[in-house]
């Protein structure tokens, strides 16, 4: 093993013990104190719109993943170069490291929920490592990275790498320490395994089977809570026990209102069937689901609250700081739109909003479904911004009218015969009156819809087909409950969601 690479490796090991480090004492602190959840907060807070679409068009769900990906290989870059630059008296790979540790601290210190301790576990885990990176360092430190034989000077190959697994045993043990600590003081699945959800008044009917048209292959009505899709930009789920949360409604109102968790479920409760859907979703795409949820009228809470004339919008804020602006009208106008406590049965899922979020029937997420939601302003669209429009995604945001073919899938290579081609179709709070078919350039055919429980969901939707053999091009479109079509027009997700028909090309033999 020759210098550069001793170099490189003790400098990688160190940054590494860093990490473990920042992330063990972070865990008495708060996630976002770890510079990594906090870098990576300042990083999503500061993409810039066009980066940002491409990242959802491209990693979809697993985004989270790709920039924990991207910030590892640029430290271990980083890392790289502080090896290769330590030396006894110009210590520049320490400064390097100190660099680091700023920007860390740096980061943790902007948070909004911020005190001076957030900078302790980027401090402390960067002295730490600076102090693995000499001692790693110590035989060699005299020596420039192109000098070619050194083994004599120094310890022996055998020694070092004695050293270097020891390091990187330690800095492995810290990170794991600090994630076995941190979700165990944190974490609120046994608080969420108490909740006893309340009763509705009028339990729902059990959902008709006439829902699902039983086609192989087609999305079922109800979505399960483990498959529901997940966006939210928390790096790390917020944790927030019933007994921490508590809302307040305030702003343009005659009284103030604060409710906690028991006050609100002694309330009478609505259960309701709701698809949520997500602006980002292209057009094809699975960033929507359908689940039964139980919650409390919103309307209610404003009325006793009281909302000003001059009021048009409610600024919702979850516990991590994300908002979303929601029209007072749709809030107001009798619709189901609910703080909502329980999905499917069950209390919230800890990443779908645990312990209340808001549910609002015919509007995309963004402008109205707050996970974690704690806060709730009266206000006006020319006084407030909401965090996707500040990013350039349109104030608001209903939801539009669109379909989706689940079977057969692209490209897939079907044999000649008859073939179902089934899907869902949505306009939430419209309903679905028609769904159609067309292969390739012939007639339009009805499709067969199933039952329509609710218009604030998806209907499945199906036709019987016989396609020939060769290449075949499948479009579908809806109309609406108000008898409007679908748009032909392809229009992209930014910034108010996509349109244009559903389609999927494939080939019979
Ligand atoms: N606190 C919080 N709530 C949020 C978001 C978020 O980033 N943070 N994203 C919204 C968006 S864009 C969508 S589409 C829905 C998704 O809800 P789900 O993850 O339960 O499917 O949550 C909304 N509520
Ligand atoms: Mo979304």
């Amino acid at each position: 093993m020759g210098n550069v690479q001793r170099r490189a490796l003790a400098g990688v090991v160190s940054a590494g013990v860093i990490l473990g480090v920042a992330e063990l004492v972070s865990a008495p602190i708060a996630s976002n104190s770890s510079p990594l959840i906090a870098v990576g907060d300042e990083v999503v807070k500061r993409t810039p719109l066009g980066v940002e679409r491409w990242a959802i068009e491209n990693f979809g769900t697993a985004d989270k993943m790709v920039l924990f990906t991207v910030m590892l290989s640029v430290s271990v870059v980083v890392a790289c170069a502080a090896g290769m630059l330590e030396r006894r008296t110009r210590p520049w790979g320490s400064a390097l490291f100190v660099a680091f540790g700023i920007v860390g601290a740096a980061a943790a210190l902007t948070r909004t929920d911020s005190s001076w301790t957030y900078a302790v576990p980027s401090v402390l885990g960067v002295g730490v490592g600076i102090g693995v990176l000499r001692w790693l360092l110590r035989p060699i430190l005299e020596t420039t990275p192109d000098e070619p034989h050194t083994a004599t000077a120094g310890s022996t190959r055998r020694e070092f790498t004695g050293m270097l697994v020891g390091a990187g045993a330690f800095g492995l043990l810290a990170w794991l320490g600090g994630r076995v600590w941190a979700s165990g003081s944190r974490d609120v699945s046994a608080n969420r395994a108490n909740v006893k959800l309340p009763a509705p008044a009028a339990a729902l009917p059990p959902v008709p089977m006439s829902t699902d048209l039983q086609v192989p292959g087609i999305t079922k009505y109800i979505t399960a809570n483990p498959d529901f899709y997940r966006i939210d930009t928390a790096l790390v789920v917020p944790q927030l026990s019933t007994d921490d949360w508590s809302l307040r409604i305030h702003g343009m109102v005659d009284r103030e209102i604060r409710i906690n968790f028991a006050q609100l479920t002694a309330r009478q409760p609505i259960e309701r069937l709701v698809t949520l859907a997500c602006v980002s979703n292209p057009i094809g795409g699975d960033l929507i689901g359908n689940a039964k949820w139980l919650g409390f009228p919103i309307k209610d809470l404003l009325e006793e609250a009281g909302v000003d004339a001059d009021a048009d919008m409610v600024l919702s804020t979850s516990v991590d700081d994300f908002t979303a602006g929601t029209p007072l009208d749709v809030l107001m106008d009798g619709r189901d739109a609910m703080l909502a406590v329980g999905m499917n049965g069950e209390p919230l899922p800890i990443m779908h909003g645990f312990p209340v979020r808001m549910v609002v029937p015919g509007l995309y997420g963004y402008v109205s479904a707050t996970k974690w939601v704690t806060d709730l302003e009266v206000t006006r669209f020319d006084r407030a911004k909401a965090y996707w429009t500040k990013r350039g995604w349109s104030a608001r945001g209903p939801i539009k009218t669109a379909c989706r073919i689940d079977t057969p899938r692209w490209s897939s290579e079907l044999r000649s015969g008859p073939l179902m081609i089934a899907g869902v179709a949505w306009a939430q709070h419209r309903g679905i009156r028609a769904v159609e078919v067309q292969v390739d350039d012939g007639e339009w055919q009805q499709a067969r819809l199933a039952d329509e429980v609710s218009i604030d969901t998806w209907r499945q939707w199906v036709v019987e087909s016989n396609l020939t053999e060769g290449k075949h091009t499948l479009r579908a479109r809806a109309t609406d409950g108000t008898g409007e079509v679908q748009t032909s027009a392809e229009a992209d997700v930014v910034p108010d969601g996509a349109t244009g028909y559903a389609e999927v090309v494939v080939k019979v033999k």
